[in-house]
């Protein structure tokens, strides 16, 4: 039976501050982690494995279960923070060894030592296609879950992305939901400087170029809980020969934490010490309760 943990626009926002928190403690504890995206893919993550996916560590087996697929590898800190809370590890466990040889946490997921992860990744630019395969799998024995992927919008930049968009659409696989977390910022990068998206340029120009290779493609304030919620609730129903699916979640890097905000290249990956701990976790607090102000 598929699960869903949070129904609640509130408790989705309350949910998403805790993952927040731990990741600015993740951050204190193991010194070095890619953090910056992870902070605004916060949301629609939690989103979709609270309430959408109907993800169910206990049957991580099953045949008809979604598939997520966490294309943009180096966020797997994300992934890891949520098995977590979800009681699938512990989570001292994770900060403690994260990132150490011989242990399962790598800086990026492995799908053979972490229970829960569907997909090693981290060389960015092949979630797409993992999903291409899947989706085909799955239509020939007519199961109707979704596989979803989440992206980065630097990773867009990847061309291998491109020939499964173009393949996605033209084998009408409409089980497929790519989520870009478009934060505005690679690893060094803003996003615009290497490529432009479209005549627009940013996420509606990338949602434009989704739509010409024949998806449908919405775009999205990826910090505000009620326009996901509802943005997923509107899924069109899987029918395993329409469109595939796009929503370009437009955030910050760093969401969430204002000085991470304001340098987002400068915090692809970082340490906190005691006191940018501090700073972050009231940061958080305090944006969380704006969130929460405004549904
Ligand atoms: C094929 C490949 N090229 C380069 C890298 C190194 N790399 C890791 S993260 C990153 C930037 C990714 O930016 P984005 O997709 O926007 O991710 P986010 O901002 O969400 O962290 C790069 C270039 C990689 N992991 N894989
Ligand atoms: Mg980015």
């Amino acid at each position: 039976m598929a699960k869903v943990y949070i129904n609640d626009v509130k408790d989705l926002i309350v949910k998403a501050g805790e993952i927040r928190e731990k990741l600015a403690l993740a951050t204190r504890r193991i010194g070095n982690v890619h953090i910056g995206g992870p902070m605004s893919a916060t949301d629609v993550t939690t989103a979709i494995y609270y309430k959408y996916m109907g993800f169910d560590p206990d049957n991580l087996d099953d045949p008809n279960r979604d598939i997520f697929i966490l294309s943009k590898g180096h966020n797997g800190i994300l992934l890891f923070t949520i098995f977590c809370d979800m009681g699938m590890y512990d989570w001292d466990l994770l900060l403690d060894t994260y990132n150490t040889i011989g242990h399962p946490f790598g800086a990026h997921p492995n799908h053979k030592r972490v229970k829960g992860i569907e997909v090693s990744s981290g060389s960015l630019g092949h979630g797409l296609s993992w999903c291409c395969g899947i989706a085909h799998a799955n239509r020939a024995k007519n199961i109707k879950s979704r596989i979803w992927t989440l992206l980065g919008d630097g990773e867009m930049e990847e061309g291998s992305n491109w020939e499964a968009i173009l393949y996605a659409a033209s084998h009408n696989l409409d089980n497929i939901v790519a989520v870009v977390d478009f934060n505005h910022a690679s690893a060094a990068f803003e996003t615009g400087q290497n490529q432009r998206w479209g005549e627009k340029g940013g996420p509606e120009g990338m949602a434009d170029c989704f739509r010409a290779f024949g998806w449908n493609a919405v775009v999205i304030d990826g910090t505000n809980m009620a326009d996901i919620d509802k943005t997923l609730s509107a899924l069109p129903e899987v029918t395993l020969n329409g469109k595939p699916n796009a929503i370009i979640c437009s955030t910050t890097k760093g969401q969430g934490v204002s000085f991470m905000m304001e340098r987002p290249c400068a915090w692809h990956i970082g340490g906190f010490d005691d006191d940018k701990l501090k700073e972050a976790v009231e940061d958080i607090k305090a944006y969380t309760a704006e969130r929460l102000a405004e549904v």
